[in-house]
């Protein structure tokens, strides 16, 4: 959470294209979120406990914005509840989710999250608590205080097509941890790190990056070892 609130821009940006009667992709900023255009004939939702998505099935939003009511203040105490729960095999799907961030999106493995977007992190954005792969796929994430994408279980964890500005770090494996996960990192957008983009502490994980776009971002990977870095 940090309390710059993005519509405004997105909006004032659009209201310029307008003004400028543009239409070229050239003046969009690169990987805009594609929801983002919409917003404002997406429909709005308050929830007040965390929206479990069963195994195997997925949640479409369809656009729709949701707000979380009691479900955490979306600062960095820990112990607040997610939004949702994406139980093993779920997905989800072109949400809008606003502050509260919470604590985000809770993954227990297998899951695919394509086109959501997080106007103002929580605690963070989303969580690995099951292992296996979680593949996150377009969207954005805004004004994480600290991490964006937090792996507490050992898995494949796959960022592609992505937009993130403003925050601490991207993803951090479970600080201390030391079972291997393996990154993969595909034409991302990362603006505006205060730290970098991916932080473990375990010698057997490894990361793969190609096509990343990374303005303002001090170090790129904080691993044990380099080696465990590679383009592909
Ligand atoms: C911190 C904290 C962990 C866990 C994690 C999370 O790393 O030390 O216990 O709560 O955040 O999942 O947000
Ligand atoms: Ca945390
Ligand atoms: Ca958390």
């Amino acid at each position: 959470m940090k309390r710059t609130f993005i519509s405004a821009s997105v909006g004032m940006m659009l209201a310029g294209m307008l003004v400028m009667g543009c239409t070229k992709n050239e003046e969009m900023p690169e990987k805009a979120p594609i929801i983002k255009e919409s917003t404002t004939e997406a429909k709005a939702r308050t929830v007040t406990a965390t929206i479990v998505v069963k195994a195997g099935t997925t949640y479409d939003g369809r656009g729709e914005r949701i707000t979380a009511v009691g479900l955490g203040d979306g600062g960095q105490g820990e112990g607040q509840k997610p939004i949702f729960k994406l139980e093993k095999g779920a997905k989800l799907s072109n949400v809008i989710i606003t502050a509260p961030g919470a604590d985000g999106v809770h993954c227990y493995g297998d899951n695919y999250i394509y086109n959501v977007v997080w106007e103002d992190v929580g605690e963070d954005a989303l969580t690995v608590k099951g292992s296996g792969w979680v593949t996150v796929d377009r969207g954005a994430a805004y004004n994480a205080a600290d991490k964006i994408f937090q792996i507490n279980q050992p898995s494949t964890f796959t960022v592609k097509n992505f937009y993130a500005d403003t925050f601490g770090k991207v993803i951090r494996q479970l600080g201390g941890s030391t079972f291997t996960c393996t990154m993969w990192l595909d034409n991302n957008t990362f603006k505006n790190g205060k730290e970098c983009i991916a932080r473990t502490d375990s010698k057997t994980t490894k990361a793969y990056y190609r096509a990343l776009n990374v303005s303002n971002v001090p170090r790129w990977w904080i691993f044990p070892s380099a080696s465990q870095v590679s383009p592909y």
